[in-house]
This record gives C-alpha cells, structure tokens and sequence, in this order.
C-alpha cells in the first residue's frame, strides 16, 4: 500500500476515534455488505433471449455509446472488469432475458439449466446471484399488460414465467449457499384515466396468489414485490401502485421494493424505510437516481443517497435489507456506469458508518437542535476520503481516480474492439 494512502488513514482515524468512531472496525463491517449489481447497465436492458426486440415495459434507455455486451461472455467480461474496480464481495442481479443458452426457450419454459453458466461463473468468482422475472420487452406484454391482463391465457403466460422464475431463484441460492432474491416488477398500467381501477388490482393480486403460492425455502430465496408511480405509456395509472404493494408484501410476508425512481419528484425513500421496517422482515432497494422523472440515472454521491445510507446505518437496518442497484445509461462507458454506481453506494454506507450517531441522537434527544445542526454540518468535511482510500487500498481495488485510465485501457483492448467486429 501506497505510504501515502496510510499516512492519512492514520491522521484520519485518530480523528474519527476523537468521536469514539473505530475506523478499522467501520471497515470490517463495511466490507460485509454486498450490493446486487444489475447486469442490465452492461446492455441497455437487451438482454440475450429477444435479441433484436426492442425495450418496452415504460421504461427507456438513451445514448449510443460504443461496445455494448452483446454475449452472455461479453456482459461477464465487463462485470469482472468493474468487480476488480469495486471494493468488497457482491451480487449480481440477473434478469430472465439474460439467459445463457442457444435454445429458443419462452419464458414460460425457462429452467436452471438456461442459466447454469451464470451459476458455474458465479462461484468461480465468489459472487451470489438475484432474479427478475421478465415482463416487458415482449410480444405477449406489447399492449401494456402482463399478470393483470384481462386474457387469462395471457396472463397464464405470465404467471408461468414468474413461477419458473422462482425456481431459478432457488436454484441459485442453493448453488450458491446464498439467499437470492427474485423480484417480480410489472409495467401493467393505463396511458390515459382508466374507468376501473379495481379489476386489473384484483386480477394482480389473484395472480401473485398464483405465483407465490409453491413454498420456497427463505434460507435460500426470497420473493420481493416492486411498485411504480407510473411509466411512459402508463402515466396515468400503474396497476402495482406502492399502496398495492404495500398491502400485499405485508400480507404475504414478501420483501417490498422500493426503488428511488418510483414515486413523487418530492418523495424521497429514505424517509420510508423507518416506517416500512416496523412492520417488515425486509426491504430491497433499488438505488437509482431520477432525474425530473423516473429516468434511471447512475447513482451519484447526492443528498438522498447519502440518507438512504444514514437510515441504513443508524437504525440497524443492514443485516435485513437488500441493496439492489438498477440505473441504466447508454451515453457513457457502461463498465464506467457500474463503477460509479457501485462505488458511490458503498462509499455513501461508509460516511454514514463514519458518524457520530450517538452524539446526535443525544442531542436531539436533549432538544439541542443546534448541536443537532452544527455537528452534522461540520462531518460533511471529515476526512471519509482517506478511510475510502485505506479501504479500496486494502481491498486490491484502484485507489482514487487511478480506475479511469484502467477503464479507457479496457475501452480501447476489449469495448472498441467489439464493435470493429461487426464491420
Ligand atoms: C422499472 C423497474 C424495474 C426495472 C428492471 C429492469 O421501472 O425499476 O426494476 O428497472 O426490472
Ligand atoms: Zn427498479
């Protein structure tokens, strides 16, 4: 390790100890928690089952930056290449679509072996695995419906597919000795005002009765629910609202989603885990940054991250819940994406570990809102940086900005090169 790089650790942690914070002890619980990284920032949500089918489902990806993964390989290639610029050991969160097979499956008939490559690869790099059902981007989806549909066959599609789903989910938990999660996110919704809100609801409901009804064992896998505001081409109602969600995760014991991009531009999720975690065994997250909507911007080093992180940290919250990424851009270096993104989640759970907690609750408690204030302000400028730096340091992962010349290296060798090949 750089001398340099412990020398301001050293400086640093006898300033955080001042507080009664021990930086080496913050550092070993940080390097416990795993975030599930998105394989679809590598393709622009794409994926390999549906190769030319276009993205649908209200969701968006814009920019046309070279050297998209455009293989089951390829996407692995890229992830190892921002894993080896990530500090500590992750998930990767993957979609139906990304199935690693030359078989013309459907969704409806996917099974573990479709995705035994995802699994051997896994466990050569000591990473746990995520699901998501697929159900968008799909011919039996093109008019905005899926488990809600009005069509019971169509909706059995779909049902079928969240169940087989679910098996892969299992399977990859018990492969890999660790709890996976498979995510069930619908895009069902109306453009315009519907007439009756309460019949697609009833129908969603008695199809997730469906799909959830087979026991899993919750050593192995977890089931989550996720909900939206709305979407493009659902603006004016989604089915799987919050309130839907709500209700059923609670009812059903599922791990409720919640992702930053799905609700009001004022409305924050960080002011909902306190209140969700009272009546929850768990929470998934689905860190994302709107920018004036639910655009799916990467994560950056932002306010709400920074709270998500806080409410995370100082009500114990870590050990239940799910830190799932899900931000897509096309315009950039998408290993670069992954990188910031990830770094920048990690990096805002350290500065929130890197508080001092009890000091503030005390003073909060004590009514001094000024003491509340000033201390908070004057953290902002604590030296996190150099325990990151120690951290990434000790970790074998680039210290600083050192990973962007690595990344262009990687740009040049492997991204550009992908592209010529099709010429
Ligand atoms: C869409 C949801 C959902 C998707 C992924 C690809 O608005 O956020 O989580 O982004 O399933
Ligand atoms: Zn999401």
């Amino acid at each position: 390790m750089e001398n340099q790089v412990k020398q301001a650790y050293e400086a640093a942690k006898s300033l955080y100890a001042q507080h009664g914070i021990d930086t080496d002890e913050v550092l070993k619980k940080l390097a416990e928690i795993k975030v599930s990284v998105h394989c679809w920032q590598g393709d622009d949500v794409k994926g390999f089952l549906n190769k030319d089918g276009e993205l649908t489902g209200g969701i968006s990806v814009t920019g046309q930056y070279p050297g998209a993964a455009t293989t089951p390989a390829e996407l692995r290639e890229d992830l190892e290449q921002a894993f080896s610029m990530i500090p500590g050991k992750h998930k990767v969160n993957l979609h139906a679509i990304y199935a690693d097979t030359d078989e013309q499956v459907e969704l409806d008939r996917i099974e573990p072996k479709h995705y035994e490559n995802w699994v051997k690869w896994a466990k050569e790099q000591g990473l746990g695995l995520d699901f998501n059902p697929t159900c968008f981007s799909h011919e039996k989806s093109s008019d905005g419906f899926t488990l809600s549909h009005s069509d019971p066959e169509i909706r059995k599609f779909w049902i079928d597919h969240c169940k087989a789903s679910r098996r892969i989910g299992a399977y990859f938990g018990e492969q890999l000795g660790q709890t996976c999660v498979t995510n069930v996110w619908v895009p069902d919704g109306f453009k315009d005002n519907p007439v009756d809100r309460m019949t697609p609801r009833k129908r969603l409901k008695d199809s997730l009765d469906e799909v959830f009804a087979e026991k899993l064992d919750p050593k192995y896998h977890l089931d989550a629910v996720e909900s939206k505001l709305f979407g493009l081409g659902s603006e004016a109602y989604v089915v799987g609202s919050h309130e839907f969600y709500m209700g059923y995760g609670l009812q059903n014991d599922t791990l409720i989603c919640l992702d930053a991009g799905h609700f009001h531009p004022t409305e924050v999720i960080s002011n909902k885990l306190s209140s969700l975690a009272l009546f929850t065994n768990g929470i998934l997250l689905h860190v994302s940054r709107p920018m004036r909507w639910d655009s799916d911007h990467v994560v950056i080093m932002d306010d709400e991250l920074l709270e998500i992180a806080r409410e995370l940290v100082r009500h114990d919250l870590l050990p239940t819940t799910h830190i799932g990424l899900d931000f897509f851009d096309g315009s950039i270096n998408r290993v670069a994406a992954w990188v910031v993104g990830t770094r920048n989640t990690i990096k805002a759970l350290l500065r929130a570990m890197l508080e001092p907690v009890d000091a503030l609750k005390s003073a909060e408690l004590q009514g001094d809102y000024t003491l509340r204030l000033a201390l908070t302000e004057e953290f902002k400028t604590y030296p996190f940086g150099a325990i990151w730096d120690y951290y990434c340091a000790q970790q074998k992962v680039p210290v600083r900005e050192q990973w962007i010349a690595e990344i262009k290296t990687y740009e040049q060798e492997v991204l550009l090169q992908r592209d010529k090949s099709f010429v």
